[in-house]
């Protein structure tokens, strides 16, 4: 758990109930009926508005600036596409279940699009209502990305794991940053403002929600392969609590892709309910910023559409802003800033704009066990299989949980690797789109790293694929991910701090800073890099 201490050598100050109450203006009646909250003065913004900062996306780059931002005193505005998650459906909750999901599921889709989406020959995806559901899956022909949408971003939809990477391959895909200042600020500083936390090894040990994870962790060292516990977000003392049947179930209740009614720490909860205290933070919701342009004077003019929850469009709106921060993840501040080049409105940006994505080496395959591998499993990963200074192969394997509520006899994995293959993001111009030119046979490194490991482990505890989930006859889930990275590389289409090339008081923060690759689950590293630039642009640019 995150000290006092290190919370408030962090800038982070306690938030306590009654001061967090204060600052808001919330009642406890609101507060009583939702375990979450409002994090900020939802305004939405007038047309024609003028603010000193605008932040497009409120994910983990969009939520370190608004807390850095408005700490320095700056007025801030965020402009976030998917909605504000608080107010609760018919069924008291505000986020459904992933075994029973309805609209809130998904980002305007009559059906689901579930990772896992196959089972035993059969599409197990069920139809919704359209809806601005929290989990969207873009699709680009050869990769489905899976992004968060609505106020905290990828926060609200991730699995909490908080890893930070190996420091020789961080230096090596960021040989411009300073490391020692990295491992000795600023991700101590990211893991403290989220709320990291570590797993009880012995309840680990003994509970059956992880029964799943202990024998994925047996038969990973049966094969000689070396597992590592992951610290997490979500809070391990919370689970305990809902094993215990002390707290309402979350976690233990199938929660996680679709969003977490209680346990886990999003942003909404850290960064940015930090960022409200300060009354200096105000954001739209629902808003999706459709360009951004140079002027008048020294700023830029933003143009915008609102849209209702239908997905009607309820407005379109131009404001202006002196300094606009580009946070809408690597996808979209990727989409953004080619079509912004492309069609004139930001010409002299680099031409390396849109170039260098990559799926941090996401594939997902599952095992058929002949072990049990429990009925009752958190949704909450814990564990992961960590072969990645194998030269021949470096992977990071995430044991995935298959939450569905009864024995399946199934170990799944996410397993990120070291794939050198990366796309761009390209405008055509004949549909106005933004598209990504990855194509399915760039997955095959992934794919080749990750059999290597899984045919060994198959080999030693005689098992198999599961050719059922991905597809009829399809073992590698590998035309998805979970972790774009990428399109607007750090010293490359911006400076060595985020600085957009030729357009002064345009910032990128978010995960499109980052070459394709990072070894680890993403978030705390594109939190750290964003704490490290936003310290030096705050310190640089606006003092
Ligand atoms: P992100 O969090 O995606 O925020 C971007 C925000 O911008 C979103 O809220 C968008 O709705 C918004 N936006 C986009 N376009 C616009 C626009 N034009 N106008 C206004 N708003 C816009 O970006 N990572 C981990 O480290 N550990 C995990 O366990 C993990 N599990 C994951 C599980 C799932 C199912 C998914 C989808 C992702 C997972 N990730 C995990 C990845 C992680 O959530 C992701 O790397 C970060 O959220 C990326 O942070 P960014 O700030 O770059």
């Amino acid at each position: 758990m995150i000290s006092e201490n290190a919370r408030r050598a962090s800038g982070f100050t306690a938030i306590n109930r009654r001061g967090f109450l204060a600052g808001t203006g919330v009642t406890i009646a609101a507060l009583a009926l939702s375990a979450r909250r409002m994090v900020a003065a939802h305004a939405d913004i007038s047309p024609g508005a003028h603010v000193p900062a605008l932040i497009i996306g409120s994910g983990y780059g969009g939520a370190v600036a608004a807390l850095r931002l408005t700490q320095a005193g700056i007025d801030t505005h965020i402009v976030e596409m998917g909605q504000n998650w608080t107010t609760p459906g018919a069924d008291g909750k505000i986020f459904c279940s992933m075994l029973k999901p309805d609209g809130r599921s998904s980002w305007f889709r009559n059906r689901t699009d579930q990772p896992v989406g196959w089972f035993i020959g059969s599409d197990v995806n069920k139809d919704i209502d359209s809806y601005a559901g929290v989990l969207d899956s873009e699709d680009f022909g050869a990769m489905r990305v899976y992004q968060g949408r609505g106020v905290g971003g990828g926060s609200l939809v991730n699995g909490g794991m908080a890893v930070i990477p190996k420091r020789p391959y961080f230096e090596q895909i960021l040989p411009s940053v300073d490391a020692g200042e990295m491992y000795g600020t600023y991700f101590p500083r990211a893991s403290a403002g989220l709320g990291v936390n570590n797993m009880d090894s012995a309840w680990f040990d003994s509970t059956e929600w992880y029964q799943f994870a202990r024998v994925g962790r047996d038969d990973a060292q049966a094969a000689g392969y070396a597992t590592t516990f992951v610290p997490n977000v979500y809070d391990f003392g919370y689970m305990q609590r809902e094993a215990a049947g002390s707290a309402t179930k979350s976690a233990l209740a199938s929660e996680v892709i679709y969003g977490n009614n209680y346990g886990k720490k999003s942003l909404d909860k850290t960064y940015l309910a930090e960022a409200a205290r300060t009354g200096k933070l105000t954001i739209s919701a629902l808003h999706t910023v459709t360009g951004v342009t140079a002027g008048p004077g020294s700023g830029y003019t933003v143009t915008m559409t609102q849209i209702n929850t239908s997905g009607a469009t309820v407005a379109t709106k131009s404001v202006t802003a002196d300094r606009v921060f580009f946070a809408a993840g690597s996808v979209g501040t990727s989409k953004l800033l080619v079509a912004m080049k492309a069609t004139g409105k930001l010409p002299n940006l680099s031409d390396t704009v849109g170039a260098g994505w990559g799926n941090n080496g996401n594939v997902m395959v599952g095992r058929a066990n002949s072990k049990l591998t429990g009925g009752n499993q958190s949704a909450i990963p814990a564990m992961g299989i960590d072969n990645w200074d194998d030269p021949a192969g470096p992977v990071f394997a995430e044991i995935a949980p298959f939450p569905a509520g009864t024995e399946l006899w199934i170990s799944l994995y996410l397993a990120i690797t070291k794939n050198p293959n990366r796309a761009n993001f390209t405008f055509d111009s004949g549909s106005g789109k933004v598209g990504l030119d990855w194509s399915a046979g760039q997955a095959q490194p992934s794919i080749d790293a990750a059999k290597r490991v899984f045919d060994k482990i198959n080999s030693k505890t005689l098992t198999s694929y599961r050719t059922d989930l991905f597809g009829v006859y399809k073992t590698w889930g590998d035309d998805f991910c979970y972790h774009p990275l990428g399109g607007c590389l750090l010293g490359s289409a911006t400076d060595n701090y985020g600085r957009l090339n030729g357009y002064p008081g345009l910032y990128v923060v978010d995960g499109s800073l980052i070459p394709g690759s990072v070894g680890v689950n993403p978030f705390v590293t594109i939190t750290a890099l964003a704490e490290r630039n936003m310290a030096k642009v705050i310190a640089t640019d606006l003092h």
